[in-house]
């Protein structure tokens, strides 16, 4: 059986960027193949460690792992829930891979560039992640990775790293697909980027200052309302959606769109050409918040128990998985 993956760091909570573009199409795209595909979901904490963690990250972890039950996944064996750190091929992986990325394609990583900006020494592991996360993939001959726009060229990187391990050692690797096919299996034309609330020029992260730059998604539905009230838009006085030239008002209707899972055209019809903006504000300030209000109180239902369960059985499932890939590639290295 082929595999979907995904995973998001739990070095603190997460945004509704992260929840919009990586989880909640995770789990429509769990809930419609997990009868014809593994659905390996999982927390890259030692992802986490290479920025700052607030909070507790044992628990983060827990709590973001609630996060997908909370959003109406649906279990069965083929949905298997597993930490990063808890199955150490992932490691030992990367190590062997990092052996056969070069520096320059690594350096040319924009997440790396983003990232390491303004720092007067950043941590080798924000240059060496993107490597890590090739080890998470390949480990499972996973062909779909559920994931934003922005890490689009860590899945071609990876991709990468397997033609040439597989040109070299022969076929170990299951070649993830290519992101424009990524992106349709996922049921839409282009990536997802939610933007900055602040400044719509970049996407909303976890790591931005600004408190009103981003929705978390532990936000009281009336603060995450007043975020999007006080978001940027610009001076054209006309709502059009374009990216470039509007790329404020077009991601609240990008966020209207996702939210509510109607198609972006619908959202354009109804709001293209109009000139209130307030009113566009309200309605989708009135959608975040419902949709806050809804998560927080299935939230509520989900149990530390019903996580620990899963994860004991998935992560037995997912070590006997990858130990058996990372002997495949340690015996092509002639490590065994
Ligand atoms: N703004 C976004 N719009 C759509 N998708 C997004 N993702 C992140 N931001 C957006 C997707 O969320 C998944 C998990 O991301 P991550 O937490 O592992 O790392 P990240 O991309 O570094 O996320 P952040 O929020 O930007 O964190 P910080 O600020 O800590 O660096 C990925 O699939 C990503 O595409």
């Amino acid at each position: 059986m082929k595999t979907i993956l995904t995973g998001i760091r739990s070095n603190s909570e997460i945004t509704l960027g992260n929840y919009l573009g990586a989880l909640l199409p995770m789990v429509r795209l769990a809930n419609k193949y997990s009868k014809e595909y593994n659905i390996n979901i999982f927390v890259p904490d030692l992802h986490s460690i290479i920025s700052e963690v607030d909070g507790n990250l044992a628990a983060n972890t827990i709590r973001s792992l609630k996060y997908y039950l909370a959003s109406d996944l649906e279990l069965n064996d083929n949905v298997h829930i597993y930490r990063q750190s808890f199955v150490p091929a992932h490691s030992e992986l990367c190590w062997i891979l990092d052996c056969v990325a070069t520096m320059g394609e690594t350096s040319r990583m924009i997440q790396y560039k983003e990232k390491s900006k303004g720092q007067d020494s950043c941590n080798v592991g924000i240059f060496n992640y993107p490597i890590l996360m090739a080890a998470d993939i390949l480990l499972y001959d996973a062909e779909f990775i559920p994931i934003g726009e922005d890490q689009f060229q860590h899945i071609e990187l990876t991709r990468n790293l397997a033609i040439r391990f597989n040109n070299k050692f022969g076929e170990i690797f299951t070649v993830p697909a290519k992101t424009k096919d990524q992106v349709k299996f996922m049921g839409s034309d282009e990536g997802i980027r939610v933007r900055d609330l602040l400044n719509p020029e970049k996407k909303m992260s976890k790591s931005t200052p600004a408190e009103n730059s981003k929705i978390m998604m532990n936000d009281a539905p009336e603060k995450a309302a007043k975020k999007i009230m006080s978001a940027t838009t610009d001076s054209f006085g006309k709502i059009k959606f374009d990216m470039w030239s509007q790329p404020g008002i077009s991601n609240l209707m990008l966020i209207e769109s996702l939210v509510n899972d109607v198609p972006l055209a619908e959202v354009c019809n109804e709001w293209n050409g109009g000139t209130r903006y307030g009113d566009l504000k309200k309605k989708v300030a009135g959608s975040v918040s419902q949709l806050l209000t809804d998560f927080h109180a299935k939230l509520e239902d989900v149990t530390d128990e019903q996580i620990f369960e899963l994860l004991e059985k998935g992560e037995s499932y997912a070590n006997k998985v990858a130990n058996a890939k990372l002997l495949e590639a340690q015996k092509a290295f002639g490590l065994r």
